[in-house]
């Protein structure tokens, strides 16, 4: 049931009494980084202000920005010829940043993701299909390192290519998919293409949804029509990578190891924590990385934190689904959205097809928000009048959701481009000020 039982099990005054150890000796390897050494000068801290695991809101944040100034090797702690490996965030926002790993690194990174993995039910008899990109997206190697940990026979499959990817599951028994969702769901809409019942036809019984927000109705259809368990795999590259927390089976919340990340949550205008159960931004700190910590690190991502013993037996902590990033949101017509919001709106509607997009436009000064949706095919092939009563239903949904009323425009399936790797949910054509 467990890869390492003393370290998922442990009590939580030993996770604590471990945790300011290692963040002792973070704060110590960070130190000598060009980088922090000048940041804790400027704060005025140093690693003897460190006598209990709160202490660490005496530190200093480090933020995206930081990252970008210490690029390339600003944050480095052993010298380079240490160094094998890096990996750049995949740019969804900004310019990239760039991570550093020794072998030590990356041997922890594969022990964390063969941790997740078992816990799931993965085992060396699974032939593990990974459906990511491989190359610096941290999606790919990191789950493949991990695999191989594990000992499963893992498939290198990596994103793209349909069919081939169905062929691969039924010539060699694929059981376990790493796949991102929204790939996921196009990749529903090819099954049926190919006349494939992934229910009947295959052996698939579990399958890990990552990399990007998406709703719980999306997870559920994807179990449904994939007879599969699907957990939530949560990472950043600037940390390891996935890995970072996972869902067990119980599927309640993603446990965070605490073993490996410190973690607050923290209302990102006064940056003050927030309690228990209440959402914010999630800030974490390495505990265990050799070539490049970050210490108390603001990922943008909102989530919240439960503490909560699980019923699963592991004492980490469990974090709610991640709703999106503080920059992931959208102002229309005065009111915050998030595309997370309209996502789920959308996969609780059964006639919903695969895929989406929100265009932002301003007419006569006033700000419209149009709703393009995928139709599932049976049904695009409907009656005009279905159609209509479609558009509506949608319309009114999204409309106790934003609070405002969208346009919606039904499309027919597999009209909406699919993205190379992370979904794009949002087009804003808006004058920006
Ligand atoms: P980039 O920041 O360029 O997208 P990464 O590949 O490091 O590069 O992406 C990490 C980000 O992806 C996270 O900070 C988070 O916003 C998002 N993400 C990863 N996994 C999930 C998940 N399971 N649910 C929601 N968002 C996720
Ligand atoms: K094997
Ligand atoms: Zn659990």
């Amino acid at each position: 049931m467990y890869w390492q039982k003393d370290i998922e099990t442990m009590p939580i005054s030993a996770l604590q009494a471990l945790q300011l150890q290692r963040l002792k000796e973070m704060v110590r390897r960070a130190s000598t980084s060009s980088y922090y050494q000048q940041l804790f000068q400027e704060h005025g801290v140093t690693v003897e202000d460190l006598q209990q695991i709160d202490d660490i809101h005496k530190l200093p944040f480090t933020t995206k920005q930081d990252l970008r100034n210490g690029y390339p090797y600003g944050f480095l702690t052993v010298p380079k010829d240490e160094v094998v490996r890096l990996h750049s965030s995949s740019g969804t926002t900004g310019q990239a940043t760039v991570v550093f790993h020794t072998t030590h690194d990356i041997q922890d990174w594969a022990n964390l993701m063969a941790r997740c993995m078992y816990m799931t039910g993965a085992r060396k008899s699974d032939v593990f299909q990974n459906m990511t990109g491989y190359g610096m997206f941290t999606g790919g190697l990191g789950f493949h390192y991990g695999a191989e940990r594990l000992g499963a026979l893992t498939v290198p499959a990596g994103s793209g290519n349909s069919k081939r990817q169905i062929r691969f599951m039924k010539d060699f028994g694929t059981t376990i998919l790493h796949i991102i969702p929204s790939y996921a769901l196009h990749l529903l809409s090819v099954f049926e293409e190919e006349g494939v019942d992934p229910k009947t036809d295959l052996c698939l019984k579990t399958v890990y949804l990552g990399a990007e927000p998406h709703s719980e109705h999306t997870r559920r259809r994807i179990e449904g029509a994939l007879g599969v368990k699907a957990y939530n795999s949560y990472g950043l590259s600037e940390m390891y990578g996935p890995g970072v927390a996972f869902e067990c089976p119980e599927q309640q919340g993603l446990h965070i190891w605490e073993d490996s990340y410190f973690v607050e949550i923290i209302d990102p205008q006064t940056l003050k924590p927030v309690s228990d159960g209440e959402e914010g931004e999630l800030v974490l700190t390495t505990l265990t990385r050799e070539a490049m910590p970050l210490i108390r690190y603001r990922t943008r991502d909102l989530t919240s934190v439960c503490s909560e013993p699980c019923a699963c037996g592991r004492t980490h902590k469990r974090l709610s689904r991640i709703k999106g990033r503080s920059d992931d949101m959208f102002i229309v017509k005065g009111v915050n959205v998030f595309p997370m919001q309209v996502e789920t709106v959308l996969m609780s509607i059964p006639e919903v097809g695969t895929n989406y997009v929100i265009e932002l436009d301003t007419e006569e000064e006033i700000d419209v928000m149009t709703v393009k949706v995928e139709v599932q095919s049976d049904f695009f092939l409907g009656d005009v009048k279905g159609l209509k009563a479609l558009q509506q239903k949608i319309t009114a949904a999204l409309r106790s959701e934003v609070l405002f009323t969208p346009r919606v425009t039904l499309v027919e399936p597999d009209s909406i481009p699919e993205a190379q790797g992370k979904a794009v949910r949002v087009i804003d054509h808006r004058q920006q000020h």
